[in-house]
């Protein structure tokens, strides 16, 4: 038996309303011990009922309360929503009463781990429900609404399913060996069916890797050397003057952040510290700093001055930026040209001028490109959401391809069929088909209370 759980559902302050929600078996129980109206203990699934929440006889609030039995509910347990008027102190003191009254404060995200754990939901959408609230964009609604929905998990189900066939086939092989009705399971007929599912997973992990962007934007680092005017780019990007920009070389000596959205999707700008050698240890740890962002940045804004020739500074940061999406911003474009594009090693190439505010559309523009966000409607928004499943998605290909080593390498069948197996519950992971406690926590823990 569950004990019953009571939190706050809606943001606290000042509104019209705030819902105290109750999860358990004991929710209807409870809520009826200080509800003055019907009795709710009789009144059908699926009602709302007006009355009076009361401290013994005294009234605390005026309320609506929706009594929602076992299990068409989210948690498939009992749940019973007060509304109630939306003020701090009315929202408190019935939460107070409910609590005195039998039931435990919820933990974070406690309710919609009841939903998993009761299996209304599964794991990915118990992670989009998490994205839906927090989604800041409309491409982080649609990816959520997605998962929510249940594509990305019927599309890793399919391909388990998938998967599933061919252990079944291998272990009546294995099992039956004199039945000869059942095709007879070679490694040679395995490895055409594992190269099938190897390239679907492949294709759902570079779509997701792609998608990430939808959902938690495009981390992008202006990098570049001191004076090249990377504040002045930033804060022309922002449209406010967010950094301070002065004539002064090593102006920006920590990292300075902003978020502009393009085509529904978030741009998470960094602006850093001029790289150069420095003696100076504040510089320094700037410079440092620098550096180590560009390795994990979507997009790198690499700008140069064109009015200075190309250094051998300037050619250090191209290396460090090698594989990276760069685009080569040529800023002060209002000074003599001194720079040639055939000097560059990169083809995206911009021209700017933050002094009468030129090229900054332009710049814009060719990161839409860059990240294809123009299209962005078209696409269908099925895609693993989060680093959790990518990487157990990765994991899974990994181990398939191991599988077809071992085909290669003669492997006995019953060997690799092990080997598949474990590609299979990786899979399972996932959707929460095998997990384990803390990760469950750990998980849940990140929702908002009242969840
Ligand atoms: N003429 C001209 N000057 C510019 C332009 N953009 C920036 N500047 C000037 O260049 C100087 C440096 O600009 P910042 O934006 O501070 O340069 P930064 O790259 O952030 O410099 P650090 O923070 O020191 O690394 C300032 O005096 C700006 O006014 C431009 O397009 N044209
Ligand atoms: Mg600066």
């Amino acid at each position: 038996m569950n004990d019953t759980i009571a939190a706050i559902s809606t943001a606290l302050g000042v509104g019209a309303i705030s819902i105290i929600r109750v999860s358990g078996d004991s929710a209807v129980s409870i809520v009826n011990k200080i509800f003055k109206g019907k009795n709710l203990e009789e009144v059908p699934s699926h009602t709302i009922h007006y009355g009076q929440i009361v401290d013994h006889d005294t009234p605390i609030d005026e309320v609506l309360v929706t009594v929602m039995r076992s299990p068409k509910t989210f948690t498939r347990e009992d749940i019973v929503e007060i509304n109630c008027h939306g003020g701090i102190a009315p929202t408190n003191k019935v939460l107070e009463l409910v609590l005195k009254n039998g039931a435990r404060l919820a933990e974070a995200g406690e309710f919609t781990k009841r939903a998993f754990l009761n299996g209304r939901i599964d794991l990915t959408q118990a992670e989009s429900i998490m994205d839906l609230i927090s989604s800041k964009t409309e491409s982080n609604r649609k990816v959520a609404m997605k998962g929510l929905t249940g594509h990305v998990s019927n599309m890793i189900r399919s391909l388990r399913q998938k998967i599933l066939e061919l252990l079944a086939s291998i272990e009546v092989n294995i099992d039956y060996p004199e039945y000869e009705d059942a095709v007879v399971m070679t490694t040679e007929k395995v490895a055409p069916e594992i190269k099938k599912i190897l390239n679907e997973l492949n294709h759902i992990i570079q779509e997701s890797e792609n998608g990430k962007i939808l959902t938690s934007g495009i981390k992008t680092v202006i990098v570049g050397k001191p004076n090249v005017g990377k504040s002045s780019i930033l804060n022309r990007l922002l449209d406010e003057d967010k950094a301070i920009v002065t004539s002064i070389e090593g102006t920006t000596r920590d990292i300075i952040e902003g978020n502009i959205t393009i085509n529904g999707v978030a741009l998470n700008l960094i602006d850093t510290a001029g790289i150069h050698e420095t003696e100076d240890i504040i510089e320094k740890i700037g410079v440092d700093k620098s550096l180590q962002l560009i390795p994990e940045a979507d997009l790198v804004i690499l700008v140069l001055n064109q009015n200075e020739k190309l250094s051998d500074e300037d050619r250090r940061i191209f290396s460090v930026c090698d594989n990276k999406k760069t685009i080569i911003v040529l800023n002060k474009s209002d000074l003599e040209k001194r720079i040639e594009e055939d000097q560059l090693p990169y083809s995206n190439i911009i021209y700017t001028n933050t002094v009468e505010d030129t090229g900054i559309e332009p710049l814009k523009n060719k990161i839409c490109e860059l990240f294809h966000l123009e299209q962005l409607d078209q696409q269908d928004f099925s895609y693993l959401n989060n680093i959790r499943q990518i990487s157990l998605a990765k994991e899974a290909y990994s181990i398939l391809e191991e599988v077809m080593d071992g085909i290669q390498q003669e492997i006995p069948i019953d060997m690799i069929e092990i080997d598949i197996k474990r590609a299979w519950e990786k899979l399972g992971e996932i959707l929460g088909e095998s997990y384990s406690e803390e990760l469950i926590d750990q998980l849940f823990s990140q929702f908002c209370l009242g969840k």
